[in-house]
């Protein structure tokens, strides 16, 4: 059997990626929670995975032991600005004592300044009825997101200086405004390109006050990258669809910063502050999607997106394990953005019974690694997540965690992927013993004769 490796650089950043409020329970001043309250996900988020009761110490217990160097977590707004004119210090304090406590346990950690969710406040300002729409509807959002930003890197600064402004804000506007999944459920297409728009100007904003306080910052925002594949490449009508689809998910944010002009398929937008706003780029991936021409879909803009038959599918169907997406990711970034580091900043799966997990960890590792052979700069990779925790408008049904929970016991169990993923960080690197050991299953695939 060859005993074939794949190493990857010194200083390589191996962790895992949490938001705040999937994790700490009980954030109850905030626009998922009233969407929750209101019926709108599958479940509640409840007491999450406690965080905010203390067990991130537990969980960075876990973390450490199993050989991660780094962390990614999210500080919630509405609980550090409870109202406009309020700050809560202890608050402030509590997410001090979390960023301590990763350094005690040899961790780095990267901190988002928003994912996905906003104050109550923020969510219901603005008048509707004067057309200044609400939330990151209006453009009066942005000197408030970064006065939040002011204050909290201000208080944290001494034990961060890896900073994400914003996480998939293409997410947050197509779920938000398009698909209506999110709060405020919306279905207005203009809109979530205005909101997108708003978005990248906190962002830009976001960016220059960190540097101001903290210039030895590395600052960026983590991108949603999703690939899009025509179902029948010879077919121009899918084709079309495929690149409609694929520019209108995936360029909004890149082509802003790039070149001061959000260019997406309703409209370019101007935002000449966001030029340059990046030291690095965040990338999350999970999958692929095929797309089709479809007649029969006015309001998906005529075009059908799917897994294909054949994939290896996660078990709600949620994911197809496709490993060379991450590669043509990675590839994509390093194209546009020559030189400019880059951090896997999410990539994982949801699988109870970890059937699936071992083998899309290591397949996407692998994929990695071919890109960090291209010598494109790939610095760090944090895997979503490390213990199940509250999966937004889909609620408890779907388990990303390299450690399961019982969100009523508050119980943590642990999945052979922590092991696997274990061998992997203190490797700094995945070998073939290690896909023989855990998914004996892709052996061939990875290592052909
Ligand atoms: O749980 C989410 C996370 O909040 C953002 N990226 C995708 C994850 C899995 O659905």
């Amino acid at each position: 059997m060859p005993a074939a490796s794949f190493h990857f650089p010194k200083g390589f950043l191996w962790g895992c990626a949490t938001a705040a409020h999937q994790v700490e329970g009980n954030n109850t001043n905030n626009n998922w929670y009233r969407w929750e309250q209101e019926g709108r996900t599958k479940h509640k988020s409840g007491l999450a995975c406690d965080w905010w009761g203390g067990r991130w110490k537990e969980d960075f217990d876990r973390a450490a032991e199993a050989g991660q160097n780094a962390h990614r977590l999210s500080v919630e707004w509405s609980r550090i600005q409870p109202a406009p004119d309020r700050w809560d210090e202890e608050a402030l304090e509590r997410y001090r004592a979390m960023l301590r406590g990763l350094h005690e346990r040899g961790m780095t950690p990267l901190v988002s300044l928003h994912h996905f969710t906003d104050p109550l406040w923020v969510y219901e300002m603005g008048d509707p009825s004067t057309g200044s729409g609400r939330g990151w509807e209006n453009e009066a959002v942005v000197p408030l997101f970064e006065k939040f930003v002011r204050k909290t890197v201000e208080a944290l600064k001494e034990y961060c200086t890896l900073w994400c402004t914003i996480n998939e804000p293409n997410v947050y506007a197509l779920s938000g405004y398009l698909s209506g999944d999110f709060p405020p459920g919306k279905q207005d297409n203009k809109l979530a390109m205005r909101v997108l728009a708003n978005l990248l100007r906190g962002h830009a904003a976001a960016y220059r006050a960190i540097h101001e306080i903290q210039p030895e910052a590395r600052v960026g925002y983590a991108l949603h990258y999703r690939p899009q594949a025509p179902a029948h490449p010879a077919s121009p009508l899918d084709r079309l669809m495929r690149n409609i689809r694929y520019s209108g998910i995936n360029l909004g944010f890149p082509s802003g910063i790039s070149t001061g002009v959000m260019r997406t398929p309703l409209g370019n937008f101007r935002v000449p502050e966001a030029k340059g706003t990046q030291d690095y780029l965040g990338l999350n991936y999970y999958s692929v999607d095929t797309v089709a021409f479809d007649l029969r879909r006015p309001r998906e803009l005529f075009s059908r997106a799917y897994y294909p038959k054949e994939a290896d599918l996660s078990p709600t169907g949620f994911i197809a394990n496709i490993p060379e997406g991450l590669f043509q990711s990675i590839r994509w970034a390093q194209h546009t953005y020559p030189n400019l580091p880059i951090l896997i900043t999410e990539n994982g799966v949801e699988d109870p019974d970890d059937r699936l997990r071992p083998r899309y960890l290591a397949q996407h590792i692998h994929q990695m690694w071919r890109a960090v052979n291209f010598n494109w700069p790939v610095k760090g990779y944090f895997h979503w997540s490390l213990v199940d925790n509250f999966e937004w408008e889909r609620g408890w049904t779907q388990r990303f965690g390299l450690w399961g929970l019982d969100p009523e016991t508050q119980q943590r169990i642990r999945r052979p992927s922590v092991d696997l993923y274990a061998a992997i960080c203190r490797e700094n690197g995945l070998t073939s013993e290690m896909v023989q050991q855990y998914c004996p299953e892709v052996f061939e695939k990875m290592f052909p004769d």
